[in-house]
């Protein structure tokens, strides 16, 4: 056990998976390290890799213990290797192979699915930083400024874990893919990222706390099903990303959380009952609530289709193949094969939408899709308690699963929040009460300005409650360089 949640930090790559032995390994990883400097150079953070960050390393796999908070320049973080402790004799939890030993190798009839899978887990991780370059620049308190960067050494090291897999596992095509995963960018036209919501803009920090809340949580549920996966090395990096993950989400709810408080508490302080008079809420120097649901909108529904199509095969076969499982696979009360239940999935039947029951075993997405919807509704329900502790009349909600789609079932057709089909006119004069117009994102920019004295907060977001690390308030998480 000890050597397990000891790291080696012999080697310039902290890991527990005994890299000093594994010369093939390391050499492979020590060739693509200073390509992954110079990405995170040009990709990363811009203008604040001097700077000292009071961030978390994690630095074992002990549950009492393991991370480790410190001052650090983040081009010199220790983007590490490390996989969930080995259960002794695990079995295969799902699928054709259900109750067979978990595989220590890539099974060879699976190896070009499984690698498809690891490749588009990895592909999100540095999309994300790429995303969020530009936020630190205008970030809204230091506290704030230190947990973007937190997400972004993670997502980091999200990348070496799954490249540690395409290295130690797929030989030379992995080696190719590793490569790969520096290439593409977010957002560029000729190699951009491989899901749609990487690719999109994160322009400001209602964009940045809506996609760690609605982006990272897809995250979550796609590293739980890989984390039931037959391929044991695989089950065990997703085990330990997702103790990492946590925080990426708490920023998302608690950012959200704060800003629908400040809202409301400026509106109550200036007698404004109404929250849809947004020119009067917009001049306290707030994000009014109709704003902030029509970006819950865009990101909810972006984050939607990275679930992939209602029904697919790609999903059944990965299934079938004990490769990909399903949320809480091992809680669940069936025969784990699914070979003759079924699953109810919303579909479009001439032209309406109806509730249509699958096979159980092609509407795995669906099925993930809807735990996730669940899990997200919880989240509502807590922003929703804040504003009605404040007292003001407003309720957020999720729009329809058919509203705003570009994969799956409804892409052809547009659809109102409340899920009824509209014909292309109607949708696009309706379109801007639904989602941020460009009004609105030049409003929410004209908020955008950085904070930097200790303790201070920018106008439109509340301070935590507490600090990270149990910092106090006027805690300085970033020291920026001079
Ligand atoms: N955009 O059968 P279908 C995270 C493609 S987030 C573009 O419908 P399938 C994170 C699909 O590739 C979690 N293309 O879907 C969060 C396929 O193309 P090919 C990331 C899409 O395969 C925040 C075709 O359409 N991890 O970790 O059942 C910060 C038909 O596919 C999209 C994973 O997603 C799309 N949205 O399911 C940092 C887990 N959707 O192959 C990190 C690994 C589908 O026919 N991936 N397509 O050319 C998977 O499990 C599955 O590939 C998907 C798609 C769930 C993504």
């Amino acid at each position: 056990m000890s050597d397990i949640v000891n790291v080696d930090y012999s080697t310039r790559i902290p890991n527990n998976v005994n890299l000093t032995d594994d010369r093939q390994v390391l050499r492979a990883l020590e060739r693509w390290h200073p390509g992954y400097i110079d990405w995170w150079m040009t990709m990363g953070p811009d203008g604040f890799q001097e700077a000292l960050v009071y961030l978390r390393t994690a630095v074992s796999i002990d549950p009492k213990g393991w991370a480790k908070f410190d001052y650090i320049k983040m081009p010199q973080y220790r983007w590490g290797i490390l996989l969930a402790p080995q259960e002794e004799s695990r079995k295969i939890p799902f699928g054709r192979h259900y109750g067979e030993p978990a595989w220590q190798e890539v099974p060879g009839e699976y190896r070009a699915m499984l690698r498809r899978l690891v490749v588009i887990q990895g592909d999100t991780e540095p999309a994300s930083v790429e995303q969020q370059r530009h936020l630190g620049k205008t970030a809204p308190s230091l506290y704030d400024m230190r947990n973007v960067f937190q997400v972004n050494v993670e997502e980091g090291r999200h990348l070496w874990a799954m490249v540690y897999i395409l290295q130690k596992y797929f030989g030379r095509d992995g080696r190719e893919e590793a490569e790969q995963l520096l290439q593409r960018r977010s957002g560029d036209a000729d190699k951009p990222r491989m899901l749609g919501a990487f690719n999109e803009a994160t322009p400001d920090w209602l964009s940045f706390h809506m996609f760690t809340f609605f982006t990272d949580r897809d995250g979550k549920m796609q590293l739980e099903s890989l984390a039931q996966s037959g391929f044991d090395p695989l089950s065990r990096t997703c085990r330990f990303m997702l103790t990492e993950e946590a925080h990426h989400m708490f920023v998302g709810e608690t950012g959200i959380g704060r800003t629908i408080q400040r809202t409301c508490e400026a509106m109550k302080a200036a007698g404004i009952e109404d929250p849809s008079e947004i020119n009067k809420v917009r001049d306290l120097g707030v994000i009014d609530l109709p704003t902030i649901q029509k970006k819950l909108h865009l990101h909810y529904s972006l984050s939607l289709d990275l679930f992939g199509s209602e029904v697919s095969t790609n999903a059944a076969n990965a299934f079938n193949a004990s490769l990909k499982g399903r949320f809480q696979e091992t809680k669940i009360e069936d025969d784990h094969k699914l070979e003759s239940s079924t699953y109810p999935v919303l579909k479009l039947v001439d032209g309406e939408i109806k509730r249509v029951d699958e096979p159980a075993l092609t509407a795995i997405n669906m099925r993930l899709r809807d735990d996730y919807t669940a899990d997200c509704q919880r989240g509502l329900d807590r922003w929703n308690k804040i504003i009605d502790r404040v007292g003001v009349a407003f309720r957020f909600q999720l729009p329809h699963v058919a509203f705003h789609r570009q994969i799956g079932e409804f892409k052809e057709v547009d659809a109102a929040p409340s899920g009824e089909l509209l014909d292309e006119a109607a949708w696009n004069s309706q379109k801007e009460k639904w989602l941020p117009s460009k009004d609105d994102g030049d409003f929410i920019q004209s908020l955008m300005r950085q904070v930097v004295e200790p303790g201070k907060f920018a106008s439109w977001i509340a301070p935590p409650r507490v600090g990270i690390d149990n910092k106090p308030g006027d805690f300085e998480y970033v020291k920026l360089a001079a």
